[in-house]
């Protein structure tokens, strides 16, 4: 650059500096260099949704580190805490205001926020055509959250007053009535009062007119001050882990009409340009395979093309630059602009990183081996620490005792905080609260909670037996004693995994049939205050039976019973598609299971044989004429019908799984739909940068790509002249790094450089995850905004793995490796 263009750029900076005020965009949030302000993009949903992705939101130089902001009624809302209904959303263009409508329907309470750029600031006022409901005076606040793990350890000024957002949460609390709680969800309680019946109030860190935050860091600082109101700053993880920082102002009681403003300037840096995201395998490359790094790059980088390099680290500690080449630029995608960088060329073995314009990736490997170890971790470490009614150890560390001892309940009639519930009638013979004799055996935690979903269960023992079908893996590093109720991680006992853990699964769902009649739909916690559990499973309940004629706490002499309402349920209201889908299972687990456990596999056999005649009979009933369609994909599996299928992508798998059962004439009539099927693949490549199926939902779309990645590990392996090799490392380029937001794995995978740190585990309170989890990924909010946080675990959307999800993991790296490996 010669010194007049230097001049010219900054001439034109300062001069964007004086315009550069946040201004209302066309995609409706406010807008300014390194600024994005959200006014309900994203709304609030109540329950089960996790309430941390919505209101009003920053997001800050490209971290959304501020959300919530709404008319709350506690100091530190908790998830299941009550949240507003937005009952309109206008959008002025004329002033650059955005008005929200809220509602409390439960206090016949509204509100309306105001949201106004004001120069680099917005101001937010709250309008009230009525007062606040007298028993929400001094309740009912405007709130606005912070993201602990981007503010902690930073400064904080307030009214002239300095100090230090804790890392830790150690600030003072009170407790008061529990008549003074504002209602949570349905009525649900959060909390165990021990008796008290009062409940927790964290008290304000300080109070203050002006507050600035990260004063000792330009990219999150953020001035809020209000000459009306008191603001008091909380510390939401004195009452929940997974709480932010909250600022908040309470609302005055008896007025009408603006009864109060804020007005928040977040900082911006000058010209500030988000460092590209230079997208790749963390696991790295083989040889022969293609090798292309997706650039993820500001819309205002001015470089929006040139050239990349990789370069190869020396064993003597130098680094070569051994390819050159210029990026393809792909185009927009939302936010960002997106090149290519294409390095396939390079096919020696060996350690390398690649440079773009300033920034350089961390080392990964080019080399036959690197995917041979993929799968190890999901399977020898985060799938038996998984294993429910089981004490599970490894080495010196125990990860849980024997949970749920005292077995489970016949749920009452109920409609339970993670969206299940129990009809009227039991469809068992059971009363409400009898105890079900035998469900406290063998299945999975669900994923970062601790129920049985059946649904996934199912699901689980179906991907081993798929993976044990297709690969038979021999792989012993799991000690199983179903005797001992006891599993040791890393201790081989002669017997293969993969067979012990469809036992465990089918141990479980072979009980439920037998004990209940047919599936329950789950068997899940029956207090919420104790479904939120993080730490060991077995001390989730106290092991001993709940008897109604103790009182609270007490544990009767013999001490088997106690009357602490906290036994898990079993909701069994009858479904006849699941039992359908069960009987399936049942009948390939029954030829699986003979001549390793023959007495499992004539019992699964058995059910198998039941739940189908009954469902069948229960489906000519007009309850359950909706269920027609998993009757149909059923007699395709059993080869009993012609099946009548939707589409093509959802079922190719289906005739894919059956192709061994069936002669050669049924794999030809598949080559029409796998033509289609390879178009489909293509087609990503125009839909977005990454050439896989991006999902925009509230939980991310992990299971899509990973169905996707097998189907077509499927159809190559059955149709490699159609689907061709290069076609399946698409999804695994996605999972190990080359993905939007960062290029860490969403799989802490043996061999990944950089996998990412926090997952949303059962151990996430220590910001940690447990080895083989595989993340949800890249959760989309509205309207343009991807994000995974790998500094803060809590986010279920985007952190979260599952039973389900994990063992799909465990298919798709076994087939992939099966594709591509040297050793299977
Ligand atoms: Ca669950
Ligand atoms: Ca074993
Ligand atoms: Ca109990």
């Amino acid at each position: 650059m010669n010194r007049l263009s230097l001049f010219i750029l900054l001439t034109m900076a300062m001069v964007c500096h004086a315009q550069d005020n946040l201004r209302l965009n066309d995609l409706e949030y406010f807008e300014r260099q390194g600024v994005n302000v959200l006014v309900y993009s994203n709304s609030f949903n109540g329950g089960f949704n996790d309430e941390k992705n919505s209101g009003i939101e920053i997001i800050h130089h490209g971290v959304r580190t501020v959300q919530g902001g709404a008319v709350r009624l506690n100091n530190t809302p908790e998830q299941w805490d009550l949240v507003p209904t937005m009952t309109s959303r206008k959008v002025n263009r004329e002033n650059g205001s955005i008005e929200v409508g809220l509602r409390y329907n439960d206090y016949d309470f509204d509100s309306r926020l105001v949201v106004t750029a004001k120069g680099k600031a917005v101001e937010i006022a709250v309008w009230l055509d009525k007062p606040v409901p007298e028993k929400l005076a001094g309740e009912a606040g405007l709130n606005i959250e912070l993201l602990p793990s981007q503010y902690w350890l930073k400064t904080y000024q307030i009214d002239g007053r300095l100090g230090r957002f804790p890392r830790y949460a150690t600030s003072l609390t009170t407790t008061r009535p529990n008549s003074e709680k504002p209602r949570q969800f349905k009525g649900f309680k959060t909390y165990d009062d021990r008796g008290t019946n009062r409940f927790v109030d964290p008290l304000p860190l300080e109070t203050g007119h002006s507050l600035t935050v990260a004063t000792d860091a330009p990219d999150r600082m953020i001035r809020i001050t209000s000459d009306d109101v008191e603001l008091k700053l909380f510390d939401g993880r004195m009452l929940a882990q997974n709480g932010w920082y909250v600022v908040r102002s309470v609302l005055p009681a008896g007025k009408t009409g603006k009864v109060m403003t804020w007005t928040i300037e977040p900082n911006a840096i000058p010209d500030w340009i988000r460092e590209p995201n230079i997208g790749f395998s963390q696991v790295g490359y083989t040889p022969d395979q293609p090798k292309v790094a997706v650039i993820e790059l500001d819309k205002h980088d001015p470089v929006q093309t040139g050239s990349a390099s990789l370069l190869r680290l020396n064993p003597d500690g130098t680094t070569t630059e051994v390819y050159k080449a210029e990026v393809k630029p792909w185009g927009p995608y939302y936010k960002y602009n997106y090149v290519k960088f294409d390095f396939t060329h390079v096919r020696k073995s060996g350690v390398y990183s690649i440079q773009y314009g300033n920034t350089r990736t961390n080392d990964f490997l080019i080399d036959a081996h690197v995917y041979d170890n993929i799968t190890d971790a999901t399977t020898d470490v985060w799938v038996p620490i998984h294993m429910n009614h089981m004490y599970v150890t490894e080495g010196y560390r125990t990860w849980h005792g024997e949970p749920f001892k005292e077995g489970y309940l016949q749920a009452p009639e109920s409609d339970h905080f993670d969206l299940h519930r129990q009809g009227a009638t039991t469809d068992t013979k059971y009363k409400p609260l009898e105890l079900i004799p035998g469900l406290n055996i063998g299945g999975f935690f669900d994923a970062g909670d601790f129920d049985i979903e059946t649904g996934s269960n199912i699901n689980v023992v179906q991907n081993f037996i798929r993976t044990w079908e297709l690969f038979h893996p021999q792989r012993d590093e799991t000690f199983v004693s179903q005797e001992q109720r006891y599993v040791e991680l890393h201790r081989p006992d002669g017997k293969p995994d993969i067979m012990q853990f469809i036992e465990h699964g089918m141990l479980n769902l072979v009980a439920q049939a037998e004990q209940i009649g047919h599936m329950a739909s789950t068997l899940s916690n029956s207090v919420l205050d104790n479904y939120h559990h993080l730490g060991d499973a077995a001390s989730i309940t106290d092991g001993l039976h709940y008897d109604p004629s103790l009182k609270p706490y007490e544990v009767s002499a013999d001490g088997k019973s106690s009357g602490t309402p906290d036994d898990m349920w079993a909701f069994t209201t009858r479904n006849p598609s699941l039992d359908l889908q069960a009987a399936g299972v049942f009948y390939s687990a029954a030829r699986v299971l003979r001549g390793y456990n023959d007495t499992l596999a004539e019992r699964a056999q058995k059910q198998a044989d039941r739940l189908t005649k009954e469902a069948r009979e229960l489906m000519n009933g007009a309850r359950f004429r909706r269920d027609r369609q998993a009757e149909a994909d059923n007699d395709w599996l059993t080869g009993t019908g012609d099946g009548n299928y939707r589409n093509v992508a959802r079922n190719l798998q289906t005739m894919l799984d059956s192709i061994p059962l069936k002669d050669a004439t049924y794999r030809e009539k598949l080559r029409p739909m796998v033509r289609q099927y390879a178009e489909y693949i293509k087609s990503f490549d125009t839909q977005n940068p990454y050439g896989v199926p991006i999902g925009l939902g509230n939980w991310a779309g992990v299971n899509a790509v990973l169905n996707f990645g097998i189907t077509v590990n499927y159809a190559h392996i059955y149709f490699p002249d159609i689907v061709s090799k290069d076609e399946v490392y698409r999804v695994a380029n996605w999972l190990f790094g080359c993905h939007p937001y960062h290029n860490y794995s969403f799989v802490a995978a043996v061999g990944a450089a950089r996998p990412k740190q926090v997952f949303y585990g059962n151990n996430r309170a220590d910001f940690s995850f447990i080895p083989g989890n595989v993340a949800p990924g890249l959760l989309f909010r509205k309207p343009d905004h991807f994000e995974n946080y790998d500094d803060w675990p809590f986010l279920w959307g985007q952190n979260e793995g599952t039973i389900a999800g994990n063992t799909q993991y465990i298919i798709f790296g076994s087939s992939f490796k099966n594709i591509v490996g040297t050793n299977q």
